[in-house]
């Protein structure tokens, strides 16, 4: 399965682009991927997002109240991954006076126990203004 691809790295949708250099072509432009759209295990490809927290006006249940957006949506973007891929989001703290921190429910972060997300825990928080760049393997799906 293949998870949109409109060739950018901006916005919630995110980029995949092939782990393996091998498959990519050359200048690093636009991904090549097999033609049958199959990988076989340890291929996985990179799943790159650029994400910016802030605070915005939303009418969820018809008040409008202040919610905290990712890409100016709440909920925020859906990652889509297989097994195998590799998860790279860099996360913009654009809340101004709030720190924060990501942590990523499910997924066990073995080898990467630093990008789990429980500030004051395992990672010390992204400060407004600040860019964190998560990244870890979706072992399991
Ligand atoms: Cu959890």
């Amino acid at each position: 399965m293949y998870a949109d691809s409109d060739g950018t790295e901006d916005g919630g949708e995110g980029s995949i682009l092939p782990a393996d250099e091998s498959l990519r072509e050359n200048g690093g432009g636009r991904p090549t991927l097999p033609v049958d759209g199959t990988l076989r295990k340890g291929e996985g490809r990179i799943r790159h997002y650029r994400w910016d927290v802030k605070y915005e006006y939303k009418s969820p249940d018809c008040f409008k109240k202040l919610v905290i957006t990712i890409n100016g949506r709440s909920p925020g973007p859906t990652i889509q991954a297989e097994e195998g891929d590799t998860v790279v989001v860099e996360v913009n703290n654009s809340l101004v006076t709030e720190n924060l921190a990501i942590h990523w429910h499910g997924i066990r972060q073995i080898g990467s126990p630093w990008f789990d997300g429980t500030e004051g825990v395992t990672q010390c928080p992204v400060l407004p203004g600040d860019t964190f760049k998560y990244q870890f393997v979706v072992d399991q799906v």
